[in-house]
């Protein structure tokens, strides 16, 4: 292993501490550090570019930003938000929360939510449709949208993982009422902590503006029940500064997926994502899936031995929502015979992918999964 050092799953993409001493000094003389400051409000604009929206509202992590986006609709108490179990909690906890039912379904082979469960998962207490852009690999938007006309659902997207991906050119904070981006540090693009929530609906600006600040919309008049969902300046300048290296970054994770994809083409059961021509890649995460059947060895087995050589990969996301204490008792609800995630959670493997991997890295990775494969067939 290269110095030894442990290779991480994701590194943050960080700017250098010259440039942002630069941002600190300017804003410590400005003494105006939160609350929609210059940094914050530059930041917003650009973002809205960036990600072909028109608009976007930035937030102290995304979480907060997908709360918010819940909270928007005054649904009825306990109303039904249909959404995945194959995410982060955070996803789950949001529609909990606001103090919504979340109901689980099936996913894809692709392991975004599932239309045809979604449609069997309809009741009467549904209010809306919470899908997850998973690694970037965006949700059946089209699939999706008819069915929301159809019942007159709420359509809202977690896009965590979808930071910059398009579909047919058009960004994926266009599609549904309401999309969450988190900046996360752990994200390719990051503010540390962070997030934002893109709209295509004017009328429910002002709202989200509210809500983000405790629905106070002068210095005598409160509105809504807001949050404090603010970013501060701080953060907004190591985004706006992050920003100009997400475009080299990408550049660089593309080139390792590549080099990914040409090692896992030559080992039998391993699959890697694979996006339609006409998304692009957000270059988030580099799933694989493994069927242990064809493989040979298993999704843990794999975890294990890359573990051993200090290479840590992640199971996302596994477990899934429901095999958490809040949600246990809860059921997917499924139009396949057998539930797609019931496979697909024991398969998938997030391996490290950020700029640090190098090639010794990947000769390990290689050299490891290859000598399972020849030790388990002689075993
Ligand atoms: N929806 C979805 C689909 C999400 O994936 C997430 C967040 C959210 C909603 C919520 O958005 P935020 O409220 O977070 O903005 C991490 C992140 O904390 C979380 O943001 C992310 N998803 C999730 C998928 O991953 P953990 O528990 O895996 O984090 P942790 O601390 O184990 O770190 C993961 C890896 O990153 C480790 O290998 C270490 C490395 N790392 C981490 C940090 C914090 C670093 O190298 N440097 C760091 O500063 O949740």
């Amino acid at each position: 292993m290269p110095d030894n050092k442990p290779l991480l799953v994701t590194s943050p993409l960080l700017p250098s501490l010259q440039d942002l001493s630069v941002c600190l000094s300017d804003i410590w003389k400005s003494k105006w550090v939160t609350n929609h400051g210059q940094y914050h409000n530059r930041l917003e604009e650009t973002l809205g570019s960036y990600l072909k929206t028109d608009n976007c509202f930035v937030f102290n992590n995304g979480t907060i930003a997908l709360l918010v986006a819940l909270k928007l609709f005054d649904f009825k108490l306990n109303s039904e938000v249909i959404t995945t179990p194959f995410t982060f909690a955070a996803t789950a906890h949001s529609i909990a929360w606001n103090q919504l039912t979340p109901v689980f379904v099936d996913v894809k082979q692709d392991g975004t939510i599932c239309p045809k469960s979604i449609e069997k998962a309809i009741t009467d207490k549904t209010c809306a449709i919470l899908g997850v852009h998973v690694y970037g690999t965006p949700c059946d938007v089209e699939a999706i949208n008819k069915i929301a006309v159809k019942y007159d659902l709420v359509t809202i997207y977690d896009a965590a993982h979808a930071f910059g991906t398009e579909i047919d050119g058009v960004g994926i904070g266009c599609f549904g009422d309401i999309t969450m981006f988190s900046f996360h540090a752990t994200k390719l693009f990051n503010t540390i902590e962070g997030g934002c929530l893109t709209t295509p609906h004017t009328d429910l600006h002002k709202k989200i503006y509210l809500l983000r600040n405790f629905g106070i919309s002068d210095e005598a008049s409160v509105l809504e029940i807001g949050i404090n969902g603010k970013m501060n300046e701080i953060q907004a300048a190591v985004g706006l500064l992050n920003l100009d290296l997400v475009a080299e970054e990408k550049k660089k994770r593309h080139t390792l997926r590549e080099k990914y994809n040409h090692i896992f083409s030559a080992i039998k059961g391993v699959s890697v994502q694979q996006l339609p021509e006409n998304v692009t890649y957000s270059e988030q995460y580099y799933p694989v899936f493994i069927d242990k059947e064809k493989a040979g060895f298993s999704r843990d087995q794999m975890y294990d031995q890359l573990k051993q050589k200090n290479i840590y990969t992640r199971k996302y996301f596994t477990p899934i929502c429901t095999d958490f204490v809040p949600f246990k008792d809860y059921q997917i609800v499924t139009n396949h015979s057998n539930a797609v995630i019931d496979s697909l959670k024991s398969q998938v493997l997030c391996l490290p992918f950020h700029s640090d991997v190098t090639d010794v890295h990947l000769h390990i990775i290689r050299d490891s999964v290859t000598n399972m494969t020849y030790l388990l067939a002689n075993k």
